[in-house]
């Protein structure tokens, strides 16, 4: 009997007919292109897939790729990827915003994602700003940072989203750089294999609003390679570092996901309650 040949899935394959329509030089489209990569190069079936984005600039990204998609309210894309994975765990859920979304109105729902582990991968754009709504600061936003809410310069103390998801219980915490797409795709592809909760923070400017292509840069090195990611103390001290914008993987490690206990947990209460219902069945009968 011939088994019909699958044909390869290409990044062109995941392309939409709908053009991006970010500005030119935003950040965006080199995580974009790195999803692309990482998605041909795990060879996922659209029809597995689900893209859930919040909203923002960022937040346009289910348009653009060739898969089910959900564009949610500002800020809920955990709660509605958590849907998705309890009604269907065969799909592959990416959830994609930027830091506006993610960390100040969606701030909430990071620590129960992270601590429940649930089994999907979470792509945070992280431009520092509010790119959709005309650059205000975000909860990464460095002090001092002047735009049209902080005229006089930002007075509060930027958020550590790499410490923030260690400390929460994520099992895979990363940072990427859109200008970077050979390794970010490589992180992308990890943090898909990765059964749990993947975090992934993408420095992607905003070239526009808050342009840091100069000052990022200089700033960047590779986790050291001698890092063992599954030491949380190590990794945590890492993220804490300020000398260096350090790229790659922080903290992985391997622990039972929400979707096994909620499994466990209907397996064990219809056994229990199997003897009651065969009672009311023969009340009935
Ligand atoms: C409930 C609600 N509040 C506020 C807004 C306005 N709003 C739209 S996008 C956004 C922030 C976008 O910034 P970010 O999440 O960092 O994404 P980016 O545009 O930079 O990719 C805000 C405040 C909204 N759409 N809904
Ligand atoms: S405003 Fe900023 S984040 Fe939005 S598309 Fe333009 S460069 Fe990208």
């Amino acid at each position: 009997m011939s088994v019909e040949a699958v044909p390869e899935l290409t990044p062109q394959a995941y392309k939409t007919d709908e053009h991006p329509i970010w500005c030119p030089g935003c950040g965006d489209f080199g995580v974009l292109s790195s999803l692309y990569q990482s998605l041909a190069g795990l060879q996922i079936p659209p029809k597995d897939l689900v893209i859930v984005s919040g909203i923002g600039c960022s937040g346009r990204t289910p348009g653009f790729v060739h898969s089910y998609g959900f564009h949610v309210l500002h800020g809920r894309v955990l709660p509605v990827a958590l849907g998705v994975r309890l009604a269907n765990p065969k799909l592959t859920v990416i959830g994609v915003g930027g830091d506006g979304d993610g960390f100040a109105i969606g701030g909430g729902h990071i620590p129960h994602a992270a601590r429940r582990n649930l089994d999907m991968v979470y792509l945070v754009m992280d431009n520092a700003t509010y790119g959709l709504t005309k650059g205000q600061y975000s909860p990464t936003a460095p002090k001092g940072f002047q735009a049209g809410s902080t005229p006089y310069g930002n007075i509060e103390k930027p958020l550590n989203p790499l410490a923030m998801l260690i400390a929460y219980g994520a099992t895979f915490v990363a940072r990427g750089y859109s200008g970077k797409p050979k390794e970010l795709t490589e992180l992308i592809k990890k943090a898909i294999d990765h059964k749990g909760f993947a975090f992934i923070d993408v420095i992607s400017p905003c070239i526009t609003f808050y342009n840091t292509y100069k000052v990022i840069p200089p700033m960047l090195a590779e986790v050291p390679a001698s890092h063992d990611p599954s030491n949380r103390a190590k990794a945590f001290e890492l993220s804490l570092l300020e000398d260096r914008m350090y790229l790659g993987l922080f903290y992985q490690v391997q622990e039972p996901t929400f979707e096994d206990g909620v499994a466990e947990v209907i397996g064990r209460a219809q056994a229990s309650s199997r003897p009651r219902l065969e009672e009311i069945f023969a009340e009935f009968s």
